[in-house]
């Protein structure tokens, strides 16, 4: 069964981004555009179905995706930012994503951002990070637990997201930094650690078989070709200006159609 990627053009605004744990530094639009089409064609190349959003300029942050939105096999859940500018993101995702899956979503009080959630298999991580809480963690818990979901927290420190110190790699390894999440969390998986000269290397994009890292961390990409997997890589120098890394660029998901 294909994958379909569901992404969105940077927008205009993106040097307004919101920032947590890096300094503001300038950001070239048309190079973030040209790195985020080159993003788009690897994932082109590596057989999904590439389905891109127009560009919400009003919306700094809205080329990442994977914030406002979990896409599960069964359903979808519009999620709700932990940050108020990046709310109204999540009505033409809907949209998108409602040809695809059931909709369910995640009420206030309750916020968390894509981000921070890990899904392998049945087990679903939730990062306890600035923009998730506990209010949305019940109610994502009430809605996948009847679907045989585990939902279990984990703590994170020194980064934006869960999924900036941790990523699955298969469905029964993962890559993660162990100064910013313990590898206690992941009872069960086998761990590979990031090179500790590339703190943020933990966030790699799994297509099927093959695992897409950044051109700026060739010693993790070493390592998880010496674990035996494919590795592709992409330049994202811009978005990472943003905070922004590769899974937060698409939701990836089975293409099987709902309506
Ligand atoms: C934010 O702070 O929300 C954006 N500047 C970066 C979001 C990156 N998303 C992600 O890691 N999933």
């Amino acid at each position: 069964m294909s994958l379909v990627a569901i992404t969105r053009e940077v927008s205009a605004s993106i040097g307004r981004c919101e920032l947590t744990h890096l300094e503001r530094r300038p950001i070239d639009v048309t190079l973030a555009r040209s790195q985020h089409k080159q993003y788009e064609r690897l994932l082109h190349g590596l057989g999904c179905l590439v389905h891109t959003l127009p560009a919400l300029d009003e919306c700094p942050d809205s080329v990442f995706v994977e914030d406002p939105a979990l896409v599960l096999d069964e359903l979808a859940i519009i999620l709700r930012p932990g940050v108020a500018s990046r709310r109204g993101e999540s009505a033409s995702l809907e949209q998108a994503l409602r040809p695809f899956r059931p909709v369910e979503r995640i009420e206030a009080p309750g916020c968390i951002d894509g981000g921070d959630v890990i899904q392998v298999g049945k087990k679903i991580f939730v990062g306890e990070s600035s923009r998730s809480n506990a209010a949305a963690v019940a109610q994502l818990r009430e809605i996948v637990l009847p679907l045989g979901y585990e939902v279990k927290t984990v703590p994170v420190k020194g980064v934006l997201h869960l999924k900036s110190a941790a990523t699955a790699i298969s469905e029964d390894r993962l890559l993660v930094n162990p100064l910013m999440v313990p590898d206690t969390a992941f009872e069960g998986f086998e761990i590979l650690h990031v090179d500790p000269a590339e703190p943020f290397a933990a966030n790699v994009l799994r297509v099927e078989s093959t695992v897409v890292t950044q051109d700026s961390f060739p010693r993790t990409r070493e390592l998880l070709e010496q674990a035996g997997l494919s590795v592709r890589s992409v330049d994202a120098s811009e978005l990472s200006k943003a905070e922004g890394a590769l899974t937060c660029c698409s939701l990836l998901f089975k293409q099987r159609r709902f309506r």
